[in-house]
């Protein structure tokens, strides 16, 4: 195996800061919408948590779609020795009971060979096919698929030495094998099939697509024994990782959740706007994405103030079970400080659960250094990506949060 050369303690010089940010500005994940302060944990879970949810779909990803009554994964190829001999590799189908999809979702997945007991794994979309997450020439590239990109072309962000050899699985599913990422999506894809012809505003958009899709990853990911049910973590980079959050919100099975570089309307506070204009608002992934969001969300362009969420309480819905933000210096698109603020401002929830978060009046951690227990948080130098620093950081986070059992509510 290719030794891991992230090295989570070396840490560098701190990252500039914006003006510190008027917390007040934002709604409070403790006040439920008529004004009760949330106490407690079973509050939280009776009260806060299903306003919130319902908040959420209503006013930014909309409705969350119907999970069918079964599904199946078949099985295409398994490859005891693949990766040199250091990898189980599962390669197929995923299709839904009484559902007609547009075509069936492949998935690849690796998992640890040397592991004793079943293996915890990560779960997460990918942008351009599962044949370019890895060099590996046996891949299957589906025949519904269009080829458009090289074997291996993204396997710069895919350390899959570092996540075998620590003990980690990996599954992976296209995004456009749901969902293709595009403004016409709630007339193909998964919303083409489940929604009706001409949906209501509030329907499902394409991240709640997307999501609902990494949940199908997860109906077939427990049909492995290889598989602990109990730790598969839902992760994605970008407009994935807005993904993961919302499909960790939603679906409770999924026992942690992880953001590489989200941004807004992902893991950045809306209301943070930075006032050189170089991270994104509303405006500009409205105007270029419309369809990843519900109709509705062009109200609130200029009026951040005005939504009744803001995205630390996204994070807040994944509580008590562990979620990690990592952003990149150079990435101010995806507004570092704005990612730092919810994943702090989400902490008081972490804490109804006894975590201890992120502290109160943490100011942004230098470069390279992990914060936060239950909820965790890091910035590393370079640009809008995924890197071994990200994985060794993200495995040391859920060694050190995850429980072998999820926490249960109430
Ligand atoms: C950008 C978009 C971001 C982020 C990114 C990505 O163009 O503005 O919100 O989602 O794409 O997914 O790479």
């Amino acid at each position: 195996m290719k030794k891991n050369h992230a090295n989570i303690n070396n840490v560098t010089d701190s990252p500039s800061l914006e003006p510190a940010f008027d917390k007040g500005l934002l709604p409070d994940a403790l006040t439920t919408f008529d004004g009760n302060r949330i106490e407690n944990a079973q509050d939280w879970n009776n009260l806060r948590r299903p306003e919130l949810l319902k908040a959420f779909a209503s006013a930014i990803y909309g409705n969350p779609l119907q999970s069918p009554s079964a599904i199946e994964f078949k099985i295409l190829e398994r490859n005891d020795n693949a990766l040199d001999g250091k990898a189980i590799r599962i390669q197929g189908d995923i299709t839904c009971k009484d559902l007609k999809l547009p075509n069936p979702f492949r998935m690849l997945v690796y998992l640890p060979k040397s592991a004793a007991a079943a293996s915890p794994v990560f779960i997460g979309l990918n942008f351009q096919g599962n044949h370019t997450i890895t060099d590996d020439p046996e891949i299957l590239i589906p025949k519904w698929a269009e080829q458009k990109f090289p074997r291996g072309n993204r396997a710069d962000r895919y350390d899959l030495d570092l996540i075998l050899s620590s003990g980690y699985g990996i599954a992976t599913i296209h995004n456009a094998d749901i969902e293709p990422d595009r403004p016409d999506a709630r007339q193909s894809g998964i919303c083409g099939a489940l929604l009706p012809a001409s949906p209501k505003d509030d329907e499902a958009a394409t991240i709640t697509a997307w999501a609902w899709g990494l949940s199908r990853g997860l109906d077939a990911l427990l049909n492995l024994p290889e598989v602990d049910p109990a730790r598969v973590i839902v992760w994605g980079h970008s407009r994935l990782g807005k993904t993961s959050l919302w499909s960790a919100a939603n679906d409770l099975r999924f026992a942690a959740a992880i953001s590489n570089d989200s941004g807004c309307c992902g893991a950045s506070l809306t209301r943070h706007i930075l006032k050189d204009g170089k991270s994104e608002t509303l405006n500009d992934i409205i105007r270029n994405f419309p369809h990843w969001f519900i109709p509705g969300l062009k109200q609130y362009i200029e009026h951040e103030e005005k939504l009744p969420v803001d995205q630390h309480e996204l994070l807040a819905l994944i509580a008590p079970r562990p979620v990690y933000v990592a952003s990149a210096e150079e990435d101010r698109w995806a507004d570092p400080e704005g990612e730092f603020l919810a994943a702090r401002e989400a902490s008081p929830v972490f804490r109804l659960f006894g975590h201890h978060g992120i502290p109160e009046n943490a100011t942004m951690p230098h470069l390279k250094e992990s914060v936060g227990q239950g909820v965790g948080y890091h910035i590393r130098p370079g640009k809008h990506t995924v890197t071994s620093f990200d994985w060794q950081a993200f495995i040391d986070f859920m060694n050190a949060n995850l429980k072998s059992k999820p926490d249960t509510f109430n």
